[in-house]
């Protein structure tokens, strides 16, 4: 697939819809005439708008709280979101089963059929697709907030016709962050053109006057991704859905564990996204932040994951995200119940709530931090568009082909998987091995430099050991994997 970023027409835009229409039955439904689904999203009132109460978040001060949620039936999932909506949830997920993420929908069918036999949800998430608009608008109808699909599909294109025509007016991914970490096999040039069409499709319904927020999915995956890497994916994902006319977006950062680096992300992540779009033409378009409470590996034991997600609200709210998506505290045990989901949004929303109005000051070390951080996405930025000759869209596909982009752990054949990151002695995640990226000697001198002195503290070399430790640190109740620096009790 040959990609340019460019907007699509809408003569092109409506060819491939046809085609994408035909993939399976519930994409004939009536209500995806595109007439309809305008009337349908005119009809959402603004406090169940993604896009207009994201408005209203940025200037409350407050970071608003949204967790991850999907059964396979939709009596049970509506259900579900009514207990998290009645457990102070400001947005409602809709999160999508594995099936559906795959395009596996005979399989989904399954799922749906095993499920009402058996009593109880056999599948990983909700399959919209599957249960078609009627229903997706039914879960909508159900709930008094905004509700936005989350998932992890390369190829969402017949998803994203189903949940906005239902009046859905949030849809995560993108072609980088919906594919890297969740497909072994899938082009990158492929996933970039599927969500051109996602992106297309809502800048279709911003002509008609209609606010629709896209979220790229910042965390990656999920495993000490250093920021630069991550806030770079963000933005080129921001800058590819502006081009098909998206006007509000909200870009998102998974904690890493240092109070000061992760404040200095999301600061540099609002403040260089809205800086790339204007640079692109793009000033017009609303940026937020998400901020994903602990991506990696949890402890076990119910009340340490209680302290890992209390943290993890501390640093959203005095970074100032916009919002944040929550865990809870069986996260190590897998998808949780309705009650210790809704437990995780009161845990969360108490401490959101406490810090309400307060910041991190400005500081030396916070200013440092902001100030690398900024040059590394700049050096980041600057090698993909010297990539793409001035394409974002070709110099994406070839930094990665090169790992001059490149992201720590990710399953995906596209990936170089040649960096490797650690923590220096403070806990922020830097660079241990670059492999081909795109940084200059200054900024990986900086990093060596910063291993360098972890290791004399630790009195051993810098090596891969470092990043195994790290890895399990958290799940084991410290942020650094220190050689003999296990659990103090
Ligand atoms: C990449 C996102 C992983 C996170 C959660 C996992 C993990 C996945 C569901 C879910 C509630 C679901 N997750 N599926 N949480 N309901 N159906 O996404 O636990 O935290």
């Amino acid at each position: 697939m040959q990609i340019a970023n460019k907007k699509w027409t809408m003569d092109q835009f409506l060819t491939v819809r046809k085609q994408v229409l035909d993939t399976w039955p519930t994409g004939h439904d009536t209500l995806l005439n595109l007439d309809q689904a305008v009337a349908t999203l005119r009809a959402v009132p603004p406090y169940k708008n993604f896009a207009l109460k994201l408005l209203e978040a940025k200037t409350s001060g407050r970071t608003f709280v949204q967790p991850r949620a999907g059964v396979a039936l939709v009596d049970a999932h509506i259900d579900l979101l009514q207990t998290l909506e009645a457990a102070g949830a400001d947005f409602l997920p809709s999160t999508i089963d594995s099936y559906t993420r795959h395009n596996l929908y005979h399989e989904a069918e399954q799922g749906i059929l095993a499920s009402k036999r058996e009593g109880r949800s056999l599948l990983n998430g909700f399959p919209a697709v599957n249960h078609g608009v009627v229903a997706c608008k039914q879960v909508l109808d159900a709930v008094n907030v905004p509700v936005e699909a989350r998932h992890g599909t390369p190829d969402a294109r017949l998803l994203s016709e189903i949940i906005h025509a239902a009046g859905w007016t949030s849809n995560e991914g993108g072609g980088i962050s919906y594919n890297l970490p969740y497909a072994k096999n899938v082009s990158l040039s492929d996933s970039i053109y599927y969500w051109q069409y996602c992106d297309r499709l809502v800048g279709f319904y911003e002509e008609q006057g209609i606010r629709i927020n896209r979220e790229p999915f910042g965390p990656l995956t999920g495993t000490l991704v250093p920021p630069c890497i991550a806030i770079s994916i963000g933005i080129i994902e921001a800058l590819l859905a502006a081009e098909q006319g998206v006007k509000n977006i909200t870009v998102g950062y998974g904690q890493g564990g240092n109070l000061i680096q992760d404040v200095a992300s999301i600061h540099v992540l609002q403040r260089l996204t809205e800086h790339y779009l204007a640079l692109a033409g793009h000033a017009d378009v609303f940026v937020t932040t998400v901020f994903h409470q602990w991506m990696g590996g949890f402890p076990q034991d119910r009340a340490e994951a209680s302290g890992l997600i209390a943290m993890a609200s501390t640093v959203a709210a005095l970074a100032g995200a916009t919002k944040m998506i929550t865990k809870t505290p069986d996260e190590s045990i897998g998808v949780p119940s309705k009650e210790i989901n809704a437990y995780g949004i009161r845990t969360s929303k108490m401490v959101v709530n406490l810090l309400s109005h307060q910041t991190l000051p400005s500081s030396p070390q916070l200013e440092t931090e902001e100030h690398f951080l900024s040059q590394e996405v700049h050096d980041l930025m600057k090698s993909v568009y010297a990539l793409g000759k001035g394409d974002l869209a070709q110099g994406v596909v070839h930094a990665f082909e090169l790992g001059v982009l490149d992201v720590p752990f990710a399953p995906s054949r596209q990936n170089q998987n040649k960096v490797m990151p650690a923590r220096d002695n403070d806990g922020c995640i830097r660079i241990l091995e670059f492999g081909s990226l795109g940084l200059s000697e200054e900024i990986r001198n900086v990093h060596r430099q910063k291993l360098v002195e972890r290791g004399r503290v630790e009195g051993r070399d810098v090596t891969f050991q470092m990043t195994i430790d790290d890895i399990y640190a958290v799940s084991n109740g410290m942020l650094i994997g220190r050689p003999h620096g296990g659990k103090k009790r």
